[in-house]
């Protein structure tokens, strides 16, 4: 939290863009996990925006996109609602559910932002097209709608158009990666920061470069946290757990730089499942991850 004052927490019970079911009870584990507790510890000011209301179940199906008209109706309500925090000068931060309520978080925020700034922390890009998925579920393909590619989602729901510019996201935590995602970044300049990188530069090498590049030419920078960028020893309860993954002591540091830098305007994590989960780890885990990133220090 950074310029603004008060975090309004908006939590989306939303788990259609994945390809296993449970996400869409993240935000209630992460209630159950102290949240509320974690937040006035720090004394922040929230404003509890309640769960966003999700679509029924439509029968109507897209041969290729999972669950289409059901994503295109959520984050068609969910961009109206973080524009209408943000134009309250509020802070959003967004508990989902799966990744594809990216689309409708940064949706509403490029009613305010015209060169939003995007850390994307994740196992994965989320660049996959309809051609290019080979799963179909749209929270692989949930950064690409921003940046302009997958013609259909951007079309229909309203302020996802091509938003994102290449040169303003970082990807962080990256290690695995479909082959038309690899040839899109190449291509486009995207700046990925995979384990690789992590290793050789170190974290905080990694975020000095990471926040040089989200805020060069910026209005605003936007936090995309998908748990999975963890490795699964320390959050077990995501659905696709890849190996060799951030550490806990990295991401830490990772979020104590960005409360540190002041420069983050808007956050969500996302893809916590507790059906997966051992006991409620991954939720508490991510309640402390918040925590850093709002300015919970050791001492
Ligand atoms: C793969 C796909 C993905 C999260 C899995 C996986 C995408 N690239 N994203 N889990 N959070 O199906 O597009
Ligand atoms: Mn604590
Ligand atoms: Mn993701
Ligand atoms: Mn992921």
């Amino acid at each position: 939290m950074m310029m603004t004052e008060t975090v309004s927490l908006l939590s989306v019970p939303f788990g259609y863009g994945a390809g296993r079911h449970g996400s869409e009870m993240g935000p209630q584990a992460i209630f159950n996990a102290g949240l509320m507790r974690q937040l006035s510890e720090l004394q922040i000011p929230v404003q509890d925006e309640g769960p966003l209301t999700v679509p029924q179940h439509y029968n109507s199906t897209h041969p290729r996109l999972k669950y289409f008209h059901e994503i295109i109706e959520l984050n068609t309500n969910l961009a109206a609602k973080v524009s209408e925090i943000v134009a309250r000068n509020s802070f959003p931060l967004v508990l989902g559910g799966d990744h594809s309520i990216a689309i409708g978080t940064y949706a509403g925020l490029a009613q305010h932002y015209k060169n939003l700034g995007v850390i994307w922390f994740d196992a994965h890009a989320d660049l996959n097209t309809e051609d290019s998925s080979p799963s179909g579920n749209i929270h692989g393909m949930s950064l690409g709608v921003g940046l302009g590619r997958g013609p259909d989602l951007l079309t229909q729901i309203k302020g996802a158009g091509p938003n994102l510019k290449p040169e303003n996201i970082v990807l962080i935590g990256t290690r695995q990666l479909d082959a038309g995602e690899k040839e899109y970044i190449r291509s486009s300049g995207i700046k990925c920061f995979t384990m690789h990188d992590i290793d050789r530069k170190g974290m905080s090498n990694v975020m000095d470069e990471a926040m040089s590049i989200v805020t060069r030419g910026t209005d605003g920078v936007h936090l995309s946290f998908d748990i999975d960028s963890l490795d699964p020893l320390e959050a077990p309860g995501t659905g696709t757990k890849i190996p060799g993954g951030v550490s806990y002591r990295e991401a830490h540091f990772a979020l104590e730089l960005m409360y540190e830098s002041r420069k983050i305007t808007s956050a969500e994590f996302v893809e916590v499942n507790p059906s997966l989960d051992a006991g409620n780890k991954t939720a508490r885990l991510t309640v402390e991850l918040i925590a850093s990133l709002l300015g919970q220090r050791i001492l």
